[in-house]
């Protein structure tokens, strides 16, 4: 079966994730056929995708998968690492895309959907930033992601408290656009895509590279980046931090000590 399902109507492009017996995570394999139906919208000059999981999906995604999170002093969100890769795939496509949310939403999925141009999501919908309750330094783009979508109180409580948050608290903070019943979502998240994809879409393309250029418009010094990365690399060389990874494996809770 397909992990992914993808079709493009009127320039609309959408893709389906469809690997409820993993939820969804984001699996190298997962992450590689976004990219390509990606490049494949690009080729069909799509002035728009839709992101969505099956309708009536418990889980939109369980995010990273945690089988392919490297132990051994890997940095386990380094450049190729195929969430990283994603999230680069959704900034560089030219036109928007619009996450549609049904289920649940997990570390590095809520990354992926705050990384997106838009977000619409059912009153059921939940977020949850889960890199502390598994240990993993995440990295400083990816921090960043974060910081832009969401002020940064909230940002700090998704990802110090690794707890679920409703649809409802982050629209009210402007992180979500619309919260939508599950029985109008997909028509009203069509026709949001239909009155982008009546829009110029050369105006649209180039206001979302600036977009995207001017939020990451950070200047941070070669030290400052080296000592991020020093930071990091102290906590994927921890005990603590394949304590994170094999207690998901072995259906436990982590036990951390802070070393
Ligand atoms: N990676 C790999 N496999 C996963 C997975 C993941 N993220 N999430 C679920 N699975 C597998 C799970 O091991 C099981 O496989 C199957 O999917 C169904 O899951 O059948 P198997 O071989 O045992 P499960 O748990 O039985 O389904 P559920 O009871 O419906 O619960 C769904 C949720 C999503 C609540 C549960 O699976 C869960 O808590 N998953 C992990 C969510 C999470 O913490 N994700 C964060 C991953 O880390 C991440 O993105 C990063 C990089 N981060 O946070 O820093």
């Amino acid at each position: 079966m397909s992990l992914i399902l993808a079709s493009v109507n009127e320039g609309i492009g959408t893709i389906t994730l469809n690997h409820d017996l993993k939820r969804n995570a984001l699996s190298e394999q997962l992450v590689h056929a976004i990219a390509a139906t990606l490049a494949d919208f690009r080729e069909a000059g799509a002035r728009v995708a839709i992101l969505r999981a099956q309708p009536g999906a418990k889980v939109w995604s369980a995010g990273h998968d945690v089988a392919e999170l490297p132990l051994g002093g890997v940095d386990p969100l380094g450049w190729q690492d195929p969430l990283r890769m994603l999230i680069r795939e959704v900034e560089a496509f030219p036109a928007p895309v619009i996450a549609l949310i049904e289920g649940s939403v997990w570390g590095g999925a809520c990354e992926l959907v705050f990384a997106c141009d838009m977000i619409v999501a059912t009153p059921e919908a939940t977020f949850a930033a889960t890199p502390a309750k598994l240990g993993v330094p995440y990295n400083a783009t990816g921090l960043l992601t974060f910081l832009n979508a969401a002020p940064p109180h909230i940002a700090k409580e998704l990802l110090f408290t690794s707890r679920p948050m409703t649809a409802a608290r982050l629209e009210r903070q402007g992180i979500i656009n619309h919260v939508v019943p599950v029985a109008e979502i997909t028509a009203f998240t069509h026709d949001m895509a239909q009155t982008i994809a009546h829009n110029s879409p050369l105006a649209i393309g180039v206001m979302k590279e600036q977009l995207r250029i001017l939020a990451a418009a950070h200047a941070l010094s070669p030290a400052d980046f080296e000592r991020i990365q020093g930071l990091r690399r102290v906590v994927y060389n921890s005990r603590d931090y394949a304590e994170g990874i094999n207690s998901f494996k072995e259906k436990r809770t982590p036990v951390y000590r802070g070393e």
